[in-house]
């Protein structure tokens, strides 16, 4: 029996196979959860659903995070279908593509600060919002992903960086302020993973192999690896871990210097 059995989830950033999302519900139907996925829009519906059914979802709903209504449209299927959620994976980020390109000072504009925070920040918290009622007094989890880049700066990752450093601080702020109603809230910082999100990246390659060089591991991570850390702190088996930030990164965050060999 798996440590997710009658734990009912909906994932948000389901886009194709090689999302970390798509590593979530794999980890998570493992475990026995029931799914829902959640798709941006319905240019994605047909690839999500088709994946969705590997993991026996059986409901699959439109959301577009950056409009309240599309969320509360989607939290009132969810009472219709369930009546209840005991999980809520937010798996969602952007910035427009010029803000990844270049150095931060030149290439930040206001907008691409609004619409970088709007859709990779405030998301979570309106996510929490609307699904209160639903995860109240169940011992519910709320997840979402962050990277290194909140803490520290790194090539190209600009107004990302500032807004994970904002997600992160969410997840503290969201834990605090639901730990009343039992509902914890996490996030993993993740390693860099291929996925659609990171395909536009220019010299993405190069940063795999940076950080395989460096970690610990000697290797990045998988989002299977991810999925499993994430199934287990929304299970039970972590009820007394909220607020936190978890690296699943292969080490590389608590390394310096690496081991000397790839410097001269
Ligand atoms: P991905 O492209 O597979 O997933 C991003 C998802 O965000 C997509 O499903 C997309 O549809 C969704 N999305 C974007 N705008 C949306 C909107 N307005 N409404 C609803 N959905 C929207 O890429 P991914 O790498 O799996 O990204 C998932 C999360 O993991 C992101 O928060 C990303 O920052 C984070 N992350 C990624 C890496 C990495 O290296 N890939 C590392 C650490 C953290
Ligand atoms: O969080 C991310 C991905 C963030 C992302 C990626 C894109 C590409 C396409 C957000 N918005 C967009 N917008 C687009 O138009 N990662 C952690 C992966 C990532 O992205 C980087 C990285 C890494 C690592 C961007 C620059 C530098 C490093």
């Amino acid at each position: 029996m798996g440590f997710l059995e009658n734990k009912k989830v909906l994932i948000v950033g389901v886009a194709n196979k090689f999302s970390i999302a798509a590593g979530i519900a794999d980890a998570m139907h493992k475990q026995g959860a029931e799914i829902i996925l959640s798709y941006q829009s319905e240019r994605l519906k047909d690839k999500v659903v088709q994946l969705g059914e590997t993991w026996d979802c059986k409901t699959f709903i439109e959301c577009d995070v950056t409009s309240d209504e599309s969320i509360s449209s989607m939290m009132s299927i969810i009472k219709k279908e369930w009546g209840c959620l005991d999980g809520i994976i937010h798996a969602v980020g952007f910035a427009p593509a010029n803000e990844l390109d270049g150095n931060f000072v030149d290439v930040a504009t206001r907008e691409g600060f609004a619409i970088a925070h709007d859709i990779s920040v405030y998301s979570f918290t309106a996510l929490a919002k609307a699904g209160k009622e639903l995860m109240s007094g169940r011992n519910a989890a709320m997840l979402t992903l962050s990277y290194l880049g909140a803490e520290r700066t790194l090539p190209n990752y600009n107004v990302m960086g500032v807004a994970k450093a904002a997600l992160e601080s969410t997840t503290r702020y969201l834990a605090n302020s639901m730990g009343q109603d039992n509902i914890r809230v996490n996030a993993i910082s993740a390693g860099p993973v291929k996925t659609l999100a990171a395909s536009g990246i220019k010299s993405f390659r190069k940063m795999l192999s940076y950080n395989a060089d460096r970690s610990p591991l000697k290797r990045n991570i998988t989002s299977k690896e991810v999925g499993n850390a994430a199934a287990f702190l929304c299970s039970d088996l972590a009820s007394g871990i909220t607020g936190e930030i978890l690296y699943v990164d292969a080490g590389f965050n608590i390394t310096a210097m690496g081991d000397l060999t790839e410097t001269d």
